[in-house]
Formats: structure tokens, sequence, C-alpha cells
């Protein structure tokens, strides 16, 4: 296990050792758990340029502007797209934005690797994403504890029963119910609704993908969400921050 954890940490360009002493590692980070507990809107706006389902959203905007528009708007926390194949993103987009906010960030990238984790803390994230799509049981396990030592929030991403049941342990903070089905793109709010049945209550519930209103917010507020993770439907208009806010 060491030899692997040694292997993994030299991955990134950047060495562990200097990501370490960067200025945003020391950073007290902010609980995006804590605050979806206390919130009433629960939004999680995202930055995303652009998608494998929809190809171009947005690429007329600046993550400043994005960032700081989400927070006049009052969300609960931010999300960063860093991946940049089919996404667009990158690590200089989460470090803007948070330069540009005091929100809580989850840095949304494919985290296959603890480096990831380590660069997420570094450029300025205060919640990583773990998708149980893509990992195993025991990495869900290295990662979120590895995240929880860092004083990382962890949101965990499920799509179906058997993902969720692999996945259920005490290092994860919020359990998504992404509501995209990865291979068909297709979005069902169903998804949310069904699997909130099955997950404890001790996880704070955030509903991910394909919300495009207030009214699905509320009826899946009856089923126990408290988190709402919205990209697309505010990254579409001219300002983000505005749809946010309405
Ligand atoms: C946002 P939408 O439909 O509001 O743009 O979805 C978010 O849920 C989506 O971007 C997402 C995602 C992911 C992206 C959810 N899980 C995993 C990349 C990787």
């Amino acid at each position: 296990a060491d030899k692997r954890k040694e292997v993994n940490l030299r991955k990134g360009l950047i060495p562990v050792s200097q990501l370490e002493h960067s200025v945003l590692f020391e950073r007290d980070t902010i609980s995006l758990a804590e605050r979806l507990k206390t919130s009433t809107s629960g939004i999680i706006a995202e930055h995303k340029r652009r998608s494998p389902s929809k190809s171009i959203i947005n690429n007329n905007l600046n993550v400043q502007d994005v960032a700081r528009g989400y927070e006049d708007a009052g969300v609960c926390g931010m999300s960063v797209l860093t991946d940049g194949k089919y996404f667009g993103g990158s690590l200089d987009d989460l470090l803007t934005a948070r330069a540009s906010c005091n929100l809580p960030l989850l840095r949304k990238e494919f985290i296959i690797d603890e480096y990831q984790i380590i660069e997420a803390k570094a450029y300025g994230a205060d919640v990583i994403l773990l998708i149980a799509a893509i990992l195993s049981k025991e990495e869900i396990k290295q990662f979120s504890e590895l995240a929880k030592s860092l004083n990382l929030d962890v949101l965990l991403e499920v799509h179906n029963e058997a993902e969720l049941q692999k996945s259920i342990m005490p290092s994860l903070d919020m359990l998504g119910v992404n509501n995209r089905n990865l291979k068909t793109f297709e979005v069902s709010l169903d998804t949310s609704k069904n699997l909130s049945q099955i997950i404890p209550d001790d996880f704070v519930k955030v509903s991910e993908s394909g919300i495009s209103a207030i009214e699905p917010i509320s009826v899946l507020k009856d089923y126990g969400f408290r988190g709402f993770l919205i990209g697309e439907n505010f990254m579409k208009t001219e300002n983000p921050g505005a749809s946010a806010k309405a």
C-alpha cells in the first residue's frame, strides 16, 4: 500500500511537497455539508463551459464574474469543473474562483488518484467529488479518508443502488445522486427520488444534474434532499449569478 501511495503521489507536474507548502494548502476550509444542513435554498451552482452531452454551454464568461455573481445570489456553494478534456475546465479556473469569492468550492473532477486530492486543496477547494461508478470500495475509502485528514468535505456520487451500497462509509459527508445517466445522458429526477429512500439520514443528500426549475426542488426537498447541484441551467444564460438569484 505504501508503495502505491508513493507512486500515486508523484504523478502531477508539481511535487506533492510543493503543493503541501502552498499558501492555499494552509487555508481553513469551509464545510459545504454544514452549510447545507442549515440552508433553506441548498443551491450549489456550477461553473461549466461545455459538456459531452450539450457541447458548448457558454464560452463568453469569465470565472471571476461567475463566482461573484453566484456569491451575490446567495448560493450555498460553487462547483468548478477542472476537467479539461470533456468540460473545458482547468485548475486555473478553481484558483480564479477561490480568489473571487468566499463560497465553499467543490473541485469537480474525475478523481482516480490521491494526488488530485492534495492538488484540490492546494488550488483552493473545500470539497472533493468521488464518483462511485469509477472507483472501487477500497479507493473510495482511501480517497475519502485522505480528504478528511486534509479537512476537505467529501461528496460521493452515485447513479444506482449497487453504487450506493458499495459506498456507504463514515468518511463521506454528502451523498449525491446524479440524475443524468452517464451512458445515455438521459436525465430523470426519479433517480433521486428512488435512491433517497435508501440513503441513511446521517448523510447530507444532494441531487445533481438536470434541475431547471424551482418546482422540482421543492419536490426533492420532500424526499429529504438538502443540496441541489445546478450547472447548465445557470451557465446557459448571459448572467449565471442573476439566474441563480431568481
Ligand atoms: C450539473 P447540470 O445538468 O445542472 O448541468 O448538472 C452537475 O450535476 C453535472 O455537471 C455533473 C458532473 C458530474 C460533471 C454531475 N456529476 C461528474 C462531471 C462529472
